[in-house]
């Protein structure tokens, strides 16, 4: 049985897609950043970093933190969202990577510095905002060549991307009606069982 460490957001919720794609069975155990849950030591035993999402597979004696390698697990795991060798592999892997560090940290820091932090600092909240737009705007522009982020099929790439544009880029007033090739693929897997119950599960 695999523990989830979970938390309510767009992290959460790729790691959440994962495991219902994979149909692997899991119990949740939330952790509630809010009230310092990822900082505490029965957290820090399991994940040193202090961050989820994580999940431990008893049956593999396996404990993983972050999105892209649960994401990877779950599809090797399963063969599901993953080709199986060659360019389009590589091209899944490329594009998962780009979600994971190019695109999210974007949004996470536009998060930090135009909400979190008391301190208005204008350039650097005029930074966060062209850099999103920079990232999501190349989200746009591949989904405008294939139908999926990495090609004609459904990979961990859209796995990862699916909760940054539902979750962080709705939040942004218009947004997703100005990419409009991200809206048509959201409205298409966003309808998958699993991405429903996965969004759900850490909502
Ligand atoms: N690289 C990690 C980032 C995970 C992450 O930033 N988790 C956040 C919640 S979304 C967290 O636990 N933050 C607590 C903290 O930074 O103290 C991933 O892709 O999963």
């Amino acid at each position: 049985m695999i523990t989830f460490y979970s938390v309510n957001t767009a992290n959460g919720q790729k790691a959440a897609i994962a495991l219902e794609e994979a149909e692997l069975a899991y119990e949740m155990k939330p952790i509630d950043l809010k009230k310092g849950e990822h900082l505490s030591a029965e957290f820090l035993a399991v994940n040193p970093v202090g961050r989820a999402p994580v999940i431990a597979d008893d049956s593999e004696d396996l404990v993983l933190y972050g999105t892209f390698p649960i994401a990877i697990y779950a599809a090797e795991r399963s063969n599901t969202m993953l080709p199986p060798s060659g360019n389009a592999r590589a091209r899944a892997f490329e594009r998962a990577a780009f979600v994971a560090s190019d695109v999210g940290p974007a949004f996470t820091g536009q998060f930090v510095f135009g909400t979190i932090f008391k301190e208005r600092l204008p350039s650097v909240i005029e930074h966060y905002d062209q850099l999103v737009h920079r990232m999501v705007g190349v989200m746009d522009q591949y989904l405008g060549e294939t139908e999926y982020l990495a090609g004609d099929e459904y990979t961990i790439a859209d796995v990862l991307g699916y909760p940054v544009a539902a979750t962080s880029l709705a939040r942004l007033p218009g947004a997703l009606e100005r990419y409009g090739n991200i809206r048509r693929w959201c409205d298409t897997i966003g309808q998958r069982p699993a991405v429903v119950r996965g969004m759900a599960a850490c909502s």
